[in-house]
């Protein structure tokens, strides 16, 4: 497989994020990704390559432009309000619930902060932009590989910041643009006829869902802990099937908090049926590892050893697969976890 690393990921460093009406160290650190890359140098599951830059337009093909236009210029905004801002992260604290007005962009940062994201989680940095922006370009290069002559089985977008929790204008979960609808839809635009999104990081796929949720040529399954109880709360039940034309074409298989291997795995058999009866073209895979026993904000016992099995299954659907990298807060078994995987796809 092709893996395509963020050269930039450590730029997104967020001190803080919101927790029980505290500031608290933030989950998503640069060390994560350090440790699948030093995992990946003692176990090579594929060749190392670089992104080349993307163009706005390739975001524009999920993200609305004036969503872009925010992040983009955000940190400068953040700063330009007060010199001391420099040293602090920007969080959002008032949001725009049921019955205020979207179509108006705030001129107030504070207000445009909220307009674009749905929670105090996830901080924005002088980075985030330029590692957001490499990310993606790591993804929309995997999707590529894909479609030339002689390509891999699998590459793979070894970023963060992760990106399932991205909508068309909206932050949130750590996650600023959706690397895996970006690859779902570069692979549609080069001529997949039907892809497959399978999300099987912890936290329900919102933003994914949300993207594609009036589409047919993009089935969206996600295998999650239950939204009643867990992050986002919102959206992820199993009644989400989809809408209009898209009717039919959301799966959601959510599992209660504390499920273990036995029962995920059953999800996950129900996922690939479901993926395989749509026949699509290509795959994605937004490839999250908290689902990981040890793993400090989520509650699946999964262990170590069951990664290489579900990288295997995967494999077993036999389609041109992108992956890209989700959460998994267990910093020093992410390595080992994420590599099991792409392991287990390889061995296959
Ligand atoms: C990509 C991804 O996995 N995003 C997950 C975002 C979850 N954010 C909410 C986490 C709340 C748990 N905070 C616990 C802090 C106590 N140490
Ligand atoms: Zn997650």
């Amino acid at each position: 497989m092709l893996i395509y690393a963020n050269p930039l990921h450590a730029r997104h460093e967020g001190r803080h994020e919101m927790f029980r009406g505290q500031l608290v160290p933030c989950h998503e650190t640069p060390a994560r990704l350090e440790h699948v890359l030093a995992e990946l140098a003692r176990r090579p599951v594929g060749e190392l390559r670089e992104a080349p830059p993307i163009p706005r337009t390739a975001l524009e093909r999920i993200h609305a432009p004036r969503y872009l236009d925010f992040l983009a210029s955000a940190w400068d905004q953040w700063v330009a309000l007060d010199p001391a801002h420099a040293a602090q992260d920007a969080l959002p604290s008032v949001w725009p619930v049921r019955g205020f007005r979207d179509d108006v962009e705030p001129t107030n940062f504070a207000a445009r902060m909220g307009l674009y994201s749905f929670d105090a989680g996830t901080p924005l940095t002088a980075g985030t932009w330029a590692a957001a922006e490499a990310g993606a370009a790591c993804a929309l290069a995997a999707a590529s590989a894909l479609r030339q002559p002689g390509a891999p089985r699998a590459a793979v977008a070894l970023t963060r910041p992760p990106g399932h929790h991205a909508g068309a204008d909206f932050f949130g979960g750590y996650c600023f643009l959706n690397n895996a609808a970006l690859a779902a839809q570069a692979l549609r635009d080069a001529g997949a006829r039907r892809v497959a999104v399978l999300d099987v990081d912890y936290h329900h796929g919102n933003g994914t869902q949300s993207l594609f949720y009036e589409r047919p040529d993009v089935l969206t399954v996600s295998i999650h802990g239950d939204p009643r109880t867990e992050y986002p709360f919102y959206l992820g039940h199993a009644d989400e099937r989809g809408e209009g034309e898209g009717f039919g074409y959301n799966l959601n298989l959510p599992l209660p908090a504390g499920s273990d291997f036995a029962a995920w795995h059953g999800a996950l058999g129900q996922a690939l049926q479901r993926i395989a009866d749509f026949a699509p073209d290509a795959l994605v895979v937004a490839l999250g590892v908290d689902t990981y026993e040890g793993d400090p904000i989520s509650r699946f016992t999964l262990a170590s050893a069951d990664y290489p099995h579900v990288g295997r299954h995967i494999a077993a659907l036999k389609l041109p697969t992108v992956f890209t990298l989700e959460g998994g807060y267990a910093v020093a078994a992410m390595g080992i976890n994420v590599v099991n995987v792409l392991e287990g796809f390889e061995a296959a």
